[in-house]
């Protein structure tokens, strides 16, 4: 990834869209039908994008979505890539460059996790104020490009407390219940064993998943702000006794989307602009 490829990419997507947004959203496994929301769309596969990278899971499709949300101009990234597909960091997080040249300075992530706390159960929402990297590796290893952001980026609001409390008093004024809690993530793409579980419980984890980690590494590095919210799918192994499957991840967003619509529009009717 260089900084020509980003602009190569920009100026295809700029060809094909006239309302460059502020806010960016990248939507986790079986929260992707938020996109179907968006008034006054532009969609645009990635296999177009020059330099984009392609993606290959069930149930994630592969395009970004621009156009409104209440009456905000936003872009969706419907589908992400994962470090378990065999993608590089660099290409995991090559859409969050292109939001940072695009102009993005708002960034919502959303995942389906599986929740570590005890408290939590299956269908709970959580709003990431935090999280913890054990992918063994860090998208910004390797050169550092100054012009897109700094060597060594401070990560102690990596998720912009301001963005949690609009997001903690839209939930409120909803009635959707809302957890908070760390995430970490995992590499994948096996869930984890009991034990790890346990030890991710003890280093301080209240829901554990496959991404957002690297997206939010190079959002931050790019200065924006940044807000998180995990869908918890299923209990992570060991806390219930049943085996752990994809399929129960989709049913569990299945259910819980129209809680999670209704508050992502909320939040965005509420964010700075
Ligand atoms: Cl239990 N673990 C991980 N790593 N990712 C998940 C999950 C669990 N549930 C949904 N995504």
């Amino acid at each position: 990834m260089n900084h020509s490829q980003i602009e190569e990419s920009i100026q295809y997507i700029k060809e094909k869209v006239n309302n460059v947004p502020e806010t960016g959203l990248i939507l986790g496994s079986g929260l992707g039908v938020l996109a179907e929301e968006l008034t006054e769309t532009t969609a645009i596969e990635y296999k177009d994008i020059p330099h984009f990278p392609v993606s290959t899971v069930e149930g994630h499709h592969g395009r970004l979505v621009f156009g409104k949300l209440e009456d905000v101009n936003v872009v969706v990234m419907q589908g992400r890539f994962h470090y378990y597909e065999g993608y590089s960091m660099e290409q995991v997080t090559f859409p969050v460059r292109v939001f940072q040249l695009l102009g993005i300075n708002h960034l919502i992530v959303t995942n389906a996790a599986g929740g570590i706390n005890e408290k939590f159960s299956a269908g709970d929402l959580m709003i990431i104020t935090d999280h913890i990297n054990n992918l063994g590796t860090n998208p910004l290893i390797g050169h550092n490009d100054k012009a897109l952001g700094e060597r060594f980026p401070d990560m102690s609001k990596a998720y912009d407390e301001q963005l949690i409390g609009i997001a903690k008093r839209c939930a409120n004024q909803l009635n959707i219940s809302i957890k908070e809690g760390v995430y970490i993530a995992n590499s994948g793409p096996s869930y984890e064993t009991p034990a790890e579980v346990r030890m991710l419980r003890l280093l301080g984890g209240d829901a554990v998943g496959m991404s957002t980690v690297p997206e939010v590494i190079v959002a931050n590095h790019a200065k924006m702000n940044v807000l998180g919210i995990s869908c918890i799918s299923n209990m992570a192994a060991g806390i219930l006794d049943q085996p752990l499957s994809h399929q129960e991840v989709m049913e569990t967003t299945e259910k819980v989307k129209e809680d999670f619509i209704r508050l992502v529009r909320e939040i965005i009717k509420n964010m700075p602009h």
